[in-house]
């Protein structure tokens, strides 16, 4: 059985990597109040905890008197900016903790340590999903309506249109057009980024550009980001065609759907469609129980969509979604946004 220095080590480790999910935990939970993360936190925990009670000996062996590293301390680790900065140092140990115990439990235990090693990567996916949940509801915290348009008939209507919106204070515009030829779709995206100007990763009160389905066209427009459908191309390859920083948005149905895009690192979901719709058909409408069922458990930005317009937009507040997305009822827009909340 391995030696008493090694179960010491592995001890401090599983005590730090416990107690750093913890710290994770109360940030998905009561900082961002995300029922979804906070559960994946919590069985992250739960597994890690299971995967201790094989570690031997472990409290014989503690002699936390006798630490030499207790009293050694760094000048950042009392300085954090906020909850956020609390959570990152604490994701920072966790996985340092992990890799501590996936190294150290290899002499006595491989099979042990590829637990180790396979919890590690999930919190590699989870620490994603929380920093960019964070930074979406900073981004788009004031952004409560995106207009779907088209490429109208000419640029001249095209800009026409987009100054109309522009002036109504709508804070997203997707450019979704199925029929335009690639040439002009192009040259109509590259006008609407002329027109706004360009957000810089912060917060920022322009309104945000997003092209539809096309994420070649979002790069090559330096728009702010592109919209994918589900049978549209994956975040990740989607990801490496516009980059780190364009914002991607994913179209979901089902609460099965919009846990996967927040994994899969979506910086916003779509939601619908909630009523029926007179831009797109389809078989089956998960409606308003699928908004409540998401205001209950994600906290991602959200703009539910399908079918939605001044008359029964207060039904969609009522489930606790308060951005949507809409097409036919763009001409209602200035009426949309006198009564949608200004931001959470
Ligand atoms: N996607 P309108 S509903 C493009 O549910 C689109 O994913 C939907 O247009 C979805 O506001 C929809 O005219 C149509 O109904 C939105």
């Amino acid at each position: 059985m391995t030696n008493t220095p090694t179960i010491r080590i592995l001890d401090a480790a599983a005590n730090r990597a416990t107690e750093g999910l913890r710290v994770v935990e109360d940030y998905a939970r009561f900082a961002l109040d995300d029922a979804h993360l906070t559960g994946i936190v919590k069985n992250l925990r739960h597994a890690l905890a299971t995967a201790c009670t094989a570690l031997p000996d472990r409290h014989a062996s503690r002699e936390t008197r006798q630490d030499v590293g207790t009293t050694i301390s760094t000048p950042t680790e009392s300085k954090r900016a906020g909850p956020w900065e609390v959570c990152i140092a604490s994701l920072e140990r966790t996985k340092q903790s992990l890799r501590s115990l996936e190294e150290y439990s290899k002499i006595d235990s491989p099979s042990l340590s590829t637990s180790f090693e396979s919890l590690r990567y999930q919190l590699y996916t989870l620490e994603r999903a929380l920093a960019i949940t964070q930074k979406s509801r900073m981004r788009l915290r004031d952004v409560r309506l995106c207009i779907l348009l088209d490429g109208q008939d000419s640029p001249e209507s095209f800009k026409q249109r987009v100054a109309q919106l522009l002036d109504a204070g709508v804070g997203m515009i997707q450019l979704r057009d199925k029929s335009l030829p690639d040439a002009q779709l192009i040259e109509r995206a590259r006008l609407l980024r002329s027109m706004i100007p360009r957000q810089d990763g912060a917060q920022n009160d322009a309104p945000i550009f997003i092209i539809n389905d096309r994420p070649d066209i979002a790069a090559l427009a330096d728009a702010d980001g592109v919209h994918l459908g589900q049978d549209d191309m994956s975040v990740k390859d989607a990801r490496s065609i516009v980059g780190p920083r364009k914002l991607i948005g994913v179209s979901t149905h089902s609460i099965e759907q919009a846990r996967t895009a927040v994994l899969n690192g979506a910086n916003y979901l779509g939601a619908g469609p909630t009523f029926p719709s007179s831009t797109k058909s389809f078989d089956t409408f998960p409606g308003l129980d699928y908004l409540k069922q998401l205001a209950e458990e994600i906290r991602l930005p959200t703009f539910a969509i399908g079918g939605i317009n001044a008359k029964n937009l207060n039904q969609v507040l009522a489930t606790g979604i308060t951005r949507v997305a809409v097409s036919s009822a763009a001409t209602e827009a200035k009426q949309l946004l006198r009564l949608l909340p200004p931001s959470d």
